[in-house]
């Protein structure tokens, strides 16, 4: 991938991305398992510069999340365009959920209320359409069957169709693509770990028989000394000058062994040669000036929130659900209000919005008032690994909370009245095969005062290969108490 490492076009925990164009916009979706709303929807018209535009599950009616465990929920989604309309189906994995297809004209919403899929099995769904307008619906496995996308009725059983290269685990991310004369057959497989790979395969029909490309495949970086790992879980769009273009997930280890990622999987963006009817994946992109054409304005991305707008903006994603009962902007105009829902620390009972952390080096600040609760700025990846600064009754605590383990790591009296809480993340060059990723760090000011670092923690137990699982830090403010309110949330990028 060149001399310097590129840096993902969507930095930050979005995984499984999905991409189609229409015209000269792209859009892009991808998964968001536990956190509402869901499957966020990007815009771009370079490939390198995207903009949320908004959730395509953002109502309660499309994303029942209740009993969603972390890493649970929503996973890899197709975004595509057909006669019109963009279709975007997913699956939710929680209980009660299950294959979904939603439909809109806006990809910026409003999504239609979701079709239920109940004939089509696994994970992974994609949508492709024959020259007849027959649509096949191919997943996880891989497994193919016809659907009629407005009923959500399957036509026939589903009937497996490949199984991808021989001795490589969990062929998935099946996306299925009419090109020149063949069919293609694009999937993941080796695991979405340090095995992951793009292999793909041709065939002259929707449902094969598919040759396998013979240089599968196509994409890996697994045994490679390579910045970027897990590569896999791709999809293929075709430029508005003919050119090819292919965005995958990938992660970035930091640390010493066994490396460790802690934005969980990105996307990236690579150019595609065809050679002899076959895609040939060239080295990741991130520098605008390889794209071959007019670039848009570099995304005003404000990340610093006043909370002055009546609702939350589309990068804000709480847990399982949103509820205006104990997350608002409209109760005390220019302040998030959360009211907790219980007194407990059990997950369940906080109220939580966050962001995904984005950079490997970054800083959070936020204005709180928990004069009348508890309430802090946490650093999570999921109920069981997350760091927080948090006041509330006269004290501010700095608590990290490592599987079963939850230890207040430092603590000091604070006047009434608002607080400056904040966390900075560093990015730590290894030292030797033991150094974990990063260091966060804790810290507490009076409005306009000095800032007092509390405490300082190894990163690593905030990283998928510790806590598991296919997201990526969120950093948030939460209330577990009472009623918590902020003023304002600022995100400081330290470069990537
Ligand atoms: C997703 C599967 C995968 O459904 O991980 O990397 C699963 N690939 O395709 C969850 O993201």
């Amino acid at each position: 991938m060149g001399d310097t490492a590129p840096h993902p076009v969507l930095p930050g925990f979005h995984p499984d991305p999905s991409v189609c164009r229409v015209g000269e916009d792209y859009y892009l979706a991808c998964s968001s398992f536990e956190y509402f709303p869901g499957v966020p929807v990007f815009h771009s018209r370079d490939l390198v510069h995207w903009r949320q535009i908004g959730n395509a599950l953002d109502r309660p009616s499309q994303l029942p999340l209740t009993q969603a465990w972390s890493s649970g929920g929503i996973y890899a989604p197709t975004l595509r365009h057909h006669d019109g309309r963009f279709w975007l189906i997913t699956t939710n994995a929680s209980t009660g959920g299950g294959n979904l297809l939603v439909t809109a004209t806006d990809p910026a919403g409003p999504w239609s209320e979701p079709v239920m899929l109940p004939g089509v099995p696994g994970i992974d769904p994609d949508l492709a359409w024959d020259e007849d307008g027959s649509c096949w619906c191919t997943v996880a496995g891989v497994s193919q069957v016809r659907l009629d996308p407005e009923t959500g009725k399957t036509l026939g059983e589903p009937h497996r169709i490949w199984s991808g290269t021989r001795g490589a685990k969990a062929p998935e991310a099946p996306h299925l693509y009419r090109i020149g004369e063949y069919w293609y057959l694009m999937i993941a497989e080796g695991g979405t770990e340090r095995g992951h790979a793009v292999s793909i395969a041709r065939g002259p029909a929707p449902t094969g028989p598919f040759e396998a490309c013979p240089a599968n495949p196509i994409l890996t970086h697994r045994g490679q000394e390579h910045p970027v790992q897990n590569t896999g879980h791709a999809d293929l769009v075709q430029g508005p000058d003919g050119s090819w273009w292919t965005v995958f997930l990938g992660v970035r280890p930091g640390g010493g062994t066994p490396g460790w990622h802690v934005l969980g999987r990105e996307t990236f963006l690579a150019p595609v040669e065809w050679v002899d009817g076959w895609p040939v994946v060239g080295e990741a992109v991130s520098d605008p000036s390889r794209i071959p054409w007019p670039l848009q304005e570099d995304v005003d991305e404000s990340v610093l929130d006043d909370f002055e707008d009546n609702a939350l903006r589309p990068q804000w994603i709480s847990l399982r659900d949103r509820r205006e009962e104990f997350c608002t902007t409209t109760e005390r105009p220019g302040w998030l209000t959360l009211r907790a829902r219980g007194s407990s620390l059990d997950a369940s009972d906080v109220v939580f919005v966050g962001r995904r952390q984005q950079h490997q080096t970054c800083r959070a600040d936020v204005l709180i008032d928990a004069s009348v609760g508890r309430g802090g700025l946490a650093v999570r990846l999921d109920e069981h690994h997350h760091y927080e600064i948090e006041t509330g009754d006269g004290e501010v605590r700095v608590v990290a909370r490592i599987g079963p383990l939850r230890t207040v790591v430092a603590s000091q009296p604070v006047p009434d009245g608002p607080l400056v809480l904040s966390v900075r993340i560093d990015e730590k060059q290894a030292e030797d095969a033991r150094s974990g990723p990063d260091t966060v760090s804790f810290a507490v000011a009076e409005p306009d005062g000095e800032q007092t670092t509390l405490a300082a923690l190894d990163g690593r137990y905030l990283s998928t290969e510790v806590a598991g699982g296919f997201t990526g830090r969120v950093i948030g403010m939460y209330a577990t108490a009472g009623i918590v309110r902020f003023d304002w949330f600022d995100y400081v990028s330290g470069g990537f």
